[in-house]
């Protein structure tokens, strides 16, 4: 246990990133967040280049509870797939975490994980990519199920990106009810139904983006008080002419998915987006990263470039719009 413990650390630092854990506001009679149903959010931490047993890139999810104190670090579960009850076996470039999601999926107030595993070889189909959903329960996170994939011969890599919510209009089979939105290699996303019935499986469809390059990163938009959430979509294509992209299929693209269908609003080009409410005035606003932007010089000066939609959280469409890039004043560096 030390010993993977400090493997685990080790890890951490060396890629110096880690995946951004999103924690939805939905938990139905409990805490966003709170793994074990004691009134205090848990922080969730991914591994998925973690060596497990000997294997390299295998990958792990741990959990560090929540006191009244904060986090105690003498407190945490560590889970791969050699744990008791998660389905399968830590394997080689497995990645387990690669993608998780902290969202109370069956709705007993204790919040559950959604994991992917995007490199897990499944029946005949190397890289295939595995999801599966961990329990919060009474007695821990020791109850997990694989959530299936309607489509393994369409794509690899499923559950490279995840996110939860109620898409209506976009996984009309399973309108009305909560999602777990899947991303994998091609250009779709697959909806699943969160309580993993397997009848009402089905894909979205409708970007414009490269299956070449598959899907980047899925980010949900929670619409309070509603079933009715929204979704950004990330991947790649060929930019349009004001991005001043090379046109060879890689640019980054976003999608905004509402009830109308996807790319329901035009936001900024980016690999990876978050939402929260920057102004105080109650309404989400969006973030859209883009570490590509080549708007000075295209493909050769990629300087990066933040993109804030204000109060564009359940239309796309902004009250305000402001860039920031290191250029920008007070930004340390230059762009
Ligand atoms: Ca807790
Ligand atoms: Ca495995
Ligand atoms: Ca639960
Ligand atoms: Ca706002």
């Amino acid at each position: 246990m030390r010993k993977r413990t400090l493997l685990m650390s080790a890890t951490l630092l060396a890629s110096g990133l880690t995946p951004l854990i999103v924690v939805s506001a939905e938990a139905a009679g409990g805490t966003p967040g709170d793994v074990n149903k004691d009134g205090y959010r848990d922080v969730v931490v991914s591994a998925p280049d973690a060596t497990v047993a000997g294997h390299a890139k295998a990958g792990a999810v741990v959990v560090l509870y929540g006191t009244s104190h904060g986090i105690d670090p003498s407190r945490r579960t560590v889970l791969t797939q050699n744990s008791t009850g998660v389905p399968g076996t830590a394997e080689g470039g497995d990645r387990f975490g690669a993608a998780v999601v902290v969202h109370d999926l069956n709705g007993d107030g204790y919040s559950d994980l959604v994991v992917g595993a995007p490199g897990e070889d499944v029946a005949g189909d190397d890289g295939g990519g595995s999801v599966t959903v961990v329990y919060g329960t009474a007695s821990g996170l020791t109850r997990a199920k694989t959530v299936q994939d309607p489509w393994p011969a369409s794509h690899d890599a499923y559950g490279r990106t995840l996110a939860v919510g109620t898409y209506n209009g976009l996984n009309p089979v399973n309108d009305g009810k909560l999602s777990i939105a899947v991303g994998a290699n091609d250009a779709e996303v697959t909806f699943v139904p969160a309580d993993l019935s397997a009848q009402s499986n089905t894909s979205g469809s409708g970007f414009a983006f490269n299956p070449a390059h598959g899907i980047v990163a899925l980010t949900p938009i929670d619409v309070p008080g509603t079933d009715d959430d929204r979704l950004i979509v990330h991947g790649r294509g060929t930019g349009d002419g004001g991005w001043g992209y090379d046109g060879t299929g890689d640019d980054p693209r976003t999608a905004f998915a509402d009830p109308a269908g996807f790319e329901g609003a035009d936001l900024p080009a980016g690999t990876t987006s978050a939402v929260g409410d920057l102004n105080g005035n109650g309404s989400p606003d969006l973030v859209i990263g883009n570490p590509e932007d080549p708007t000075q010089s295209p493909d050769t000066s990629l300087g990066g470039r933040v993109t804030i939609y204000y109060d564009a959280g359940y239309s796309g469409s902004p009250n305000r719009v402001q860039t920031i890039t290191q250029d920008t004043p007070g930004v340390p560096g230059s762009g």
